[in-house]
């Protein structure tokens, strides 16, 4: 059943624009214009083109492809960009872009690394509410470190006027009340898409300007087919949490970026983002190049096998026929 949101006007509008203390009061904070509107103007055409070639042929359907998506992950994919390597450059010109970099040391207090780019839009379609949640988040965030600031953060920048985010401002400091557990868990999520929450905020954003929120703040977005959403969302780990996360349990759909491996990925890119994205590679590159290199063999055997007419390799062999 389509659940709208309520009028606008009876969700008070959040202000909060210290990624500072007023980011580890409330869990989030927003940055007025920290894309300009030379950088916006450049990033929503290329946004439209990524989510046309999304729409026709997704490289991934983790988000699930269909009439109810409302993002995608990973604009930073090249495959996005064949034939395009100055947008491919904006892209990463932009989330590494210094006044973003600033903004999360800020909030987060400590280094944290590069998790990954998503796209925000409207569903085609049924029109939905977001359902209220704290994100999910792994053993690695059970530590006095993370209870203020999270284990990571989010940086949503709308492209276009936007006001599809709410958040529990403070929510992240504490339990779950009985109201809030009544909405996010009980009865097997039926309330979470409630226009009720206690204490929520809608948060009103011009292009260029970011919302920075932790994933432990209640939050969640709204997927209506007007008006028209484009956010760009850049997240990121704090370092330690990330190396723990790494040793635990190895790349995940994040993580796994073999791209920036390629010679030819960060050209065109400003000096900063070279560097920054430099020590994002090395971060993985030992991860990646295993992951490679399994590849390779078995790609290699293939092309042996291929090479030879031996095309099958699952019949029995002689030696093991003569064991038997
Ligand atoms: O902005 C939205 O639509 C929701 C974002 C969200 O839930 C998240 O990043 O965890």
């Amino acid at each position: 059943m389509t659940q709208m949101t309520e009028p606008r006007t009876e969700t008070p509008h959040a202000i909060n624009t210290d990624p500072g203390e007023g980011y580890r009061r409330n869990g989030y904070s927003v940055v007025r214009g920290i894309f300009d509107r030379d950088r916006v103007a450049r990033l929503l055409p290329i946004c439209e083109r990524v989510l046309a070639q999304w729409r026709e042929r997704p490289l991934s359907d983790n988000p699930p492809v269909g009439p109810l998506a409302n993002y995608l992950r990973h604009l930073n994919n090249p495959g996005y960009h064949r034939g395009r390597p100055e947008d491919l450059a904006a892209v990463l010109d932009a989330t590494a872009a210094p006044e973003v970099l600033d903004a999360v040391d800020q909030a987060l207090g400590e280094p944290s690394v590069f998790t990954s780019t998503s796209l925000y839009f409207n569903p085609i379609g049924e029109p939905l509410d977001g359902f209220w949640h704290k994100d999910a988040i792994g053993p690695e965030a059970d530590d006095q470190r993370d209870y203020i600031t999270g284990s990571g953060l989010q940086v949503q920048v709308a492209l276009v006027p936007s006001e599809d985010l709410q958040v529990v401002p403070g929510s992240h400091l504490r339990e779950l009340t009985d109201a809030e557990r009544h909405i996010c868990v009980d009865d097997d999520g039926a309330n979470r898409r409630s226009n009720d929450m206690p204490g929520a905020v809608r948060i009103a954003c011009e292009p260029g300007d970011a919302v920075l929120f932790n994933q432990i703040v209640i939050h969640r977005g709204r997927y209506h087919r007007e008006p028209p959403r484009r956010t760009f969302m850049i997240s990121f780990r704090k370092r330690r949490v990330t190396e723990a996360t790494l040793a635990r349990r190895g790349l995940d759909q994040y993580s796994d970026q073999p791209w920036f491996l390629a010679p030819d990925y960060l050209n065109g890119t400003a000096p900063e983002t070279r560097r920054y994205f430099s020590d994002y590679t090395a971060f993985y590159a030992a991860q990646w190049r295993g992951r490679l290199a399994e590849m390779l063999k078995y790609h290699h055997l293939i092309q042996h096998l291929h090479d030879t007419g031996n095309a099958y390799p699952f019949a029995p062999r002689e030696s093991a026929d003569r064991a038997e």
